[in-house]
């Protein structure tokens, strides 16, 4: 099983870091393929906390190469800071094998993040303000910086000045702000480039190569599919290809080469940032969700939306993404409630949906029919088998993976590497 995608199957924040990190020893290469310093990914090991941005978790596994792809956008001052922060705390960090073709997040990228934010008003995305979507923008558009321009002082003065054309008009016409000098952005981004050099490789030929050996090559999915540029709740997206068709372009490996994908799903749902969430709850239930399992944002802080587990999110992430395994996180947390609510449908202007909507207005509009799963009280972070948990927890599992038509390999009880339960 060479190839392996583990990835989110439905608004972020599932446990992706904790999913990588339990697949540990048998992981030959780490590959972030999308996204860039917004993910937020968790580890706790040995109960040392680490948040990830833009490394991939394996980074805290000696024996893996980690690997930012073509498809990552990286801020080189946060690529720099992390490795530092990791090292200073004495992880045995390897130094990462860079895309040349994986773009820059720059100054005036991230500038211009928080202002159109700021300036959208009611209608914001709620970004993460790293700066992504313009720099996602600036590729398609043409205009990006990749991190082979590092290479070449004059392409690089170039490109930044095409890049700065347009919107140092924005800035100063429309935004009211001082124009940026693209000298400076070329000589900051420059005074990387040394250090960035040795890590610079063909990734695509490295993965490829490795897989041909029989290396195990997991790819670390950032956000998740809800929030993919096309297969998400458009407009409220990240602007890149969470999903695990995104591994390979964001690579450079072919889809033959996937041989599984592994679906994260919290055992509740979470949204931060706008856009529709049918299950979101605004009482006391989804405070309690908030607070038990610590819902706030790993990368902004920002409190996370809260709501009862939607079998219509997850099914249609598992069927787009040919999911083969489930690993279901965050079960501790639904210890305590007499019934739990599980979202079966949506009744849509009186229409009753049993899939997902296509249409963003109906998602929009969607009441949750709910099925009221028996709880449990006792305390399951303990558990290290299935069959040592309660039997309405067993049962609550065997309804979401009905729901959900793939198999729950994997679940988690807590946020330690070891409170996880293997089925077999
Ligand atoms: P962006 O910054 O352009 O990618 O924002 C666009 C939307 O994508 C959402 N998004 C996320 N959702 C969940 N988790 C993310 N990472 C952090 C975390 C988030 C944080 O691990 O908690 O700390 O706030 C993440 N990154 C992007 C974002 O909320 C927008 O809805
Ligand atoms: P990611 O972005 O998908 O990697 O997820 P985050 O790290 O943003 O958020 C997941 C949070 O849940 C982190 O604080 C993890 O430590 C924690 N976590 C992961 N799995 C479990 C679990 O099974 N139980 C509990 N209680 N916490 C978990
Ligand atoms: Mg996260």
């Amino acid at each position: 099983m060479p190839g392996i995608v583990v990835m989110g199957a439905q608004w972020g924040d599932e446990g992706k870091g904790k999913a990588t990190d339990q697949l540990g020893d048998r992981i030959d290469y780490c590959v972030r393929y999308s996204g860039g310093n917004n993910a937020g990914h968790t580890i706790v090991v040995g109960g040392e906390k680490y948040v990830l941005h833009l490394l991939p978790s394996g980074i805290l596994n000696a024996n893996a190469v980690p690997v930012l792809g073509n498809g990552v956008v990286i801020d080189l001052d946060v690529l720099y800071a992390e490795l530092e922060a990791l090292q200073v705390r004495g992880a045995d960090v390897q130094h990462p094998q860079i895309s040349a073709s994986a773009h820059i997040i720059t100054s005036y990228h991230r500038t211009l993040d928080k202002l159109t934010e700021r300036f959208l008003g009611k209608a914001k995305i709620g970004t993460t303000g790293r700066g992504v979507g313009p720099a996602y923008s600036d590729k398609v558009n043409r205009i990006g910086i990749r991190v082979q321009d590092l290479f070449d002082e004059s392409i690089l003065a170039k490109k930044v000045e095409a890049a700065l054309d347009q919107k140092n008009q924005l800035l100063v016409k429309v935004y009211n702000r001082r124009a940026v000098d693209p000298v400076q952005v070329t000589e900051h981004l420059l005074s990387y480039a040394d250090r960035l050099r040795p890590h610079v490789i063909d990734t695509s030929r490295v993965l490829n190569d490795a897989l041909d050996e029989g290396k195990v090559v997991l790819f670390e999915g950032a956000q998740a599919h809800h929030l993919d540029v096309d297969h998400g709740t458009y407009p409220y997206v990240t602007s890149s290809s969470p999903s695990a068709a995104g591994a390979c372009v964001g690579s450079g490996v072919g889809p033959t080469r996937i041989d599984r994908v592994v679906g994260v799903v919290k055992a509740f749902t979470t949204r931060v940032g706008e856009g529709p969430m049918p299950t979101e709850l605004h009482d006391e239930d989804g405070e309690r969700l908030r607070t038990i399992g610590g819902e706030f944002g790993a990368t902004t802080g920002r409190p996370r939306r809260c709501g009862w587990f939607d079998a219509l999110v997850v099914e249609a992430a598992a069927r787009t993404n040919a999911m083969t395994d489930v690993f279901l996180t965050k079960l501790d947390i639904l210890g305590g409630w007499e019934k739990i609510p599980v979202c079966v449908a949506y009744d849509v202007d009186g229409v009753r949906h049993d899939r997902l909507p296509y249409s963003q207005s109906d998602f929009h509009h969607a009441t949750p029919v709910y099925e009221l799963l028996e709880g449990w009280t006792e305390d399951i972070s303990g558990c290290r088998t299935f069959e040592e948990l309660p039997e309405a927890t067993r049962r609550y599992v065997l309804r979401l993976e009905e729901l959900i038509g793939t198999r729950i390999s994997g679940i988690g009880v807590g946020p330690g590497r070891e409170q996880s339960i293997m089925r077999h």
